[in-house]
């Protein structure tokens, strides 16, 4: 609900809680349209950080539309706006992302498995550990293993990240890892798996050195490995 308060100068004006904030950018991502979104975008700005927009209003907002587009309340098409939707309140909140101070040594290659062109968590996971200092190489979505293998070998990474979207490419993630073993490089590169159907079991199973449910998660996550 909105609250009536004055500003320095006596002047009334509206203040909106961080739950309302959260659910109009969520809103907005339900609406499907990109002007909503961006506008939402511009009113949280000023009040939030721009990973707690991205994690707790946009990408709930996503999370909604997922749980809708299942109960066959949206469809393909509105995914796909929604999804775009999405991109450019991301990219317009690029340059609110907190600067880390201090530039990590280490280099992270993150993609999505080969089969799966999800790729919008990925793609906010790769802003915020370049924003944290990391070296981040995004090698984009649908990545066959040896690119990979061959961008890891390229750029020397310390670490490597894996997103898979829908339970069918989940096994793509255990296939990067198997690869890593038989070029010999598993015992330098440290390997996060994420993406919606993964877990921490899974990636135990898998012999994974972690998982991390978000980018948030997955900037210390990364720490804890690699500093
Ligand atoms: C948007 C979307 C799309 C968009 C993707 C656009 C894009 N550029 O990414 C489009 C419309 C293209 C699409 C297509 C399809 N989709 Co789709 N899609 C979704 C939806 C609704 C949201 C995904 C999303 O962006 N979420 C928001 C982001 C912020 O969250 P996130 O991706 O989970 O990422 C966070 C974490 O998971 C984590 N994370 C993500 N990656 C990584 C990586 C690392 C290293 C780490 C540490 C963490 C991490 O951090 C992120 C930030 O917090 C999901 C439903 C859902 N609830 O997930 C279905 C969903 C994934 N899609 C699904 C399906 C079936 C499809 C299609 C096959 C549909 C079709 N019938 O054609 C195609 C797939 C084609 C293919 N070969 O890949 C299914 C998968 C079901 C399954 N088998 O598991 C889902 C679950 C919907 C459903 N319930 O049916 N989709």
């Amino acid at each position: 609900m909105n609250r009536w308060s004055q500003d320095l100068y006596g002047k009334e004006v509206v203040t909106t809680t961080k739950e309302e904030l959260y659910k109009e950018l969520s809103d907005a991502i339900v609406s499907c349209k990109k002007d909503q979104v961006l506008a939402a975008v511009e009113k949280a700005r000023g009040e939030l950080e721009a990973p707690d927009i991205i994690e707790n209003g946009l990408a709930a907002g996503m999370n909604e539309v997922g749980t809708l587009f299942e109960r066959g309340k949206l469809f393909l098409p509105h995914v796909m706006m929604a999804a775009e939707a999405m991109q450019a309140g991301v990219d317009e909140l690029k340059d609110d992302m907190p600067e880390s101070s201090e530039k990590a040594a280490s280099v992270i290659v993150n993609g999505t498995v080969e089969g799966d062109v999800h790729d919008i968590g990925k793609s906010i996971v790769s802003t915020m550990l370049q924003t944290s200092g990391f070296e981040v190489y995004d090698i984009g979505r649908d990545t066959p293993v040896a690119d990979f293998i061959a961008k890891i070998k390229e750029t020397d990474a310390n670490m490597v990240g894996i997103s898979a979207l829908m339970t069918t490419t989940l096994q793509g993630q255990k296939e990067v890892i198997e690869a890593l073993e038989e070029e010999g490089l598993r015992d330098k590169v440290k390997v996060m798996v994420g993406g919606a159907p993964a877990t921490n079991s899974w990636a135990k199973k898998i012999g994974a050195d972690c998982y991390a449910e978000n980018a948030t998660e997955a900037v210390n996550k990364a720490k804890e490995l690699l500093l």
